[in-house]
């Protein structure tokens, strides 16, 4: 039993993945004794919630050297592009207003307010990344938000009109600091909105690939609702999205301030409908994913027994879970594939499986690609449509093992 991050209830765990890496530690040279921590997951019967029981000390996973860059994907520069000028429209944003943006990464979303000239700040604490977003112009704290950081921004500058957060607010443990630091950063008619992988696709999926490190909490419009809730604050408006594999959008403002709109009151019946708030649907869940499990790695082992060329493509840190799970090693998947050039001749974490760039694939002639960036799949087979022709064919894992 372990006691819940957000409503202090006891609750246990509905899957093991047992030791695993850090999962952005992609390093330089392979090393022994790499640091594992356990990775279970459990969910709470009280508040709904989806949470790791164990988590590595964030500035384990967040520092100088953070391994992702938010802007190796066109398709999330449009994404957040197109969120920037819907926020800028319904919110009437003009150069009075401020925005703050929690986990801004590189600035890809925040580069969309400083070119409308409208005052932004970003707290990121990964100091790699931060620095790119401030070459850009872009005003940044390296800092991880919490209440306290969120107190001091009211005080150096003002309250805030808008705060966005994408990809970000799963990440952070100290989940009620973050809330109650929300409660004290907007204005009165303020909104908080963020993004995060939803939870009914993660199930609905089998993307069992998104729970690693990072991932402290699988998000619902439920769970989400009752810790907006316990911080006097409303969940007024749910929006679903396609990226990352099917993710929500979350509009939160000031309790009794806005009439809640009919998309939180339809999501939590489809979600009461899908059984996300029954422990048995999380016991199915561990079934599946032990499926996918055997069936890959049965794949991976006759493709290999029948010398056939498997590589990766993207070193995602979602890949982490899936090779480490599945006990992946070098003989089985020789190389992976990527576009960031802070990943090139590296080795992935746990299974230390080279990577290398991406401009050496299209000459290293596989017969199978195993697609570790399947949330990107339509963006990827797209480029690679010509190459894939030639008598290649593509491995996915999710919804299901597949080779197409
Ligand atoms: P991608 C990260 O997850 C980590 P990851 C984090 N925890 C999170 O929640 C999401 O992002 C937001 C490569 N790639 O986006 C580049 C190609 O090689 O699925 C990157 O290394 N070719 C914050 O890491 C990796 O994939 C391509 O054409 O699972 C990015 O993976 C494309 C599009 C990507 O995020
Ligand atoms: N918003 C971007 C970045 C997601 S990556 C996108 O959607 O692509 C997650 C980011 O959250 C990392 O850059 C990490 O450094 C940052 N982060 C982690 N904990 C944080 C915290 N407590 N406060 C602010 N940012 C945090
Ligand atoms: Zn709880």
């Amino acid at each position: 039993m372990s006691i819940c991050r957000v409503c202090k209830n006891s609750f246990k765990e509905f899957i093991d993945f047992g030791m695993m890496p850090i999962a952005n530690s992609f390093k330089s040279k392979i090393v022994d004794n790499e640091e594992k921590f356990p990775m279970s997951v459990g969910f709470c019967k009280e508040c709904k919630i989806v949470q790791l029981l164990h988590q590595p000390d964030p500035k384990k996973m967040f520092h100088e050297n953070y391994a992702f860059l938010s802007s190796t994907s066109s398709y999330m520069k449009e994404h957040f592009s197109r969120l920037a000028s819907q926020v800028i429209e319904e919110k009437k944003l003009n150069n009075q207003s401020f925005v703050v943006e929690i986990g801004c990464n590189d600035g890809i979303l925040l580069e969309n307010f400083k070119n409308k000239k409208i005052k932004s700040l970003g707290i990121e604490p990964s100091q790699n990344v931060a620095k790119i977003a401030k070459s850009k112009g872009i005003n940044v704290i390296s800092e991880f938000f919490n209440e306290n950081v969120a107190i001091n921004i009211t005080k150096e500058f003002h309250k805030a009109d808008v705060v966005l957060s994408a990809n970000v607010i799963c990440h952070i443990p100290e989940i009620n600091s973050i809330f109650s630091g929300i409660k004290k950063l907007i204005k009165n008619d303020g909104v908080f909105i963020f993004e995060e992988p939803y939870l009914l696709d993660i199930i609905t999926k089998n993307s069992f690939d998104q729970i690693y490190d990072e991932h402290v909490f699988l998000f619902s419009v439920m769970s989400v609702s009752f810790l907006a809730n316990k911080h006097d604050l409303e969940l007024i408006f749910v929006e679903h999205q396609i990226t990352h594999g099917g993710s929500m959008r979350y509009t939160i403002g000031h309790k009794n301030k806005n009439k809640i709109d009919q998309s939180v009151f339809r999501q939590i019946d489809l979600e009461k409908k899908s059984g996300l708030h029954l422990e048995k649907s999380y016991l199915n869940f561990e079934e599946k994913i032990k499926t996918i499990k055997s069936e890959l790695v049965n794949l991976l082992n006759t493709l290999k027994s029948k010398n056939k060329k498997v590589v990766g493509y993207a070193a995602t840190s979602k890949s982490t879970t899936l090779i480490n799970y599945c006990g992946i090693t070098s003989e089985i998947l020789p190389v992976i594939y990527d576009t960031t050039p802070n990943k090139y001749n590296t080795f992935s974490p746990g299974a230390n499986i080279p990577i290398r760039p991406y401009s050496e694939f299209h000459d290293s002639k596989p017969d199978y690609v195993l697609l570790f960036a399947w949330n990107h799949s339509k963006e990827i087979m797209l480029k690679e449509e010509g190459f894939m022709k030639k008598n290649r064919k593509w491995i996915t894992y999710v919804p299901e093992v597949r080779i197409n």
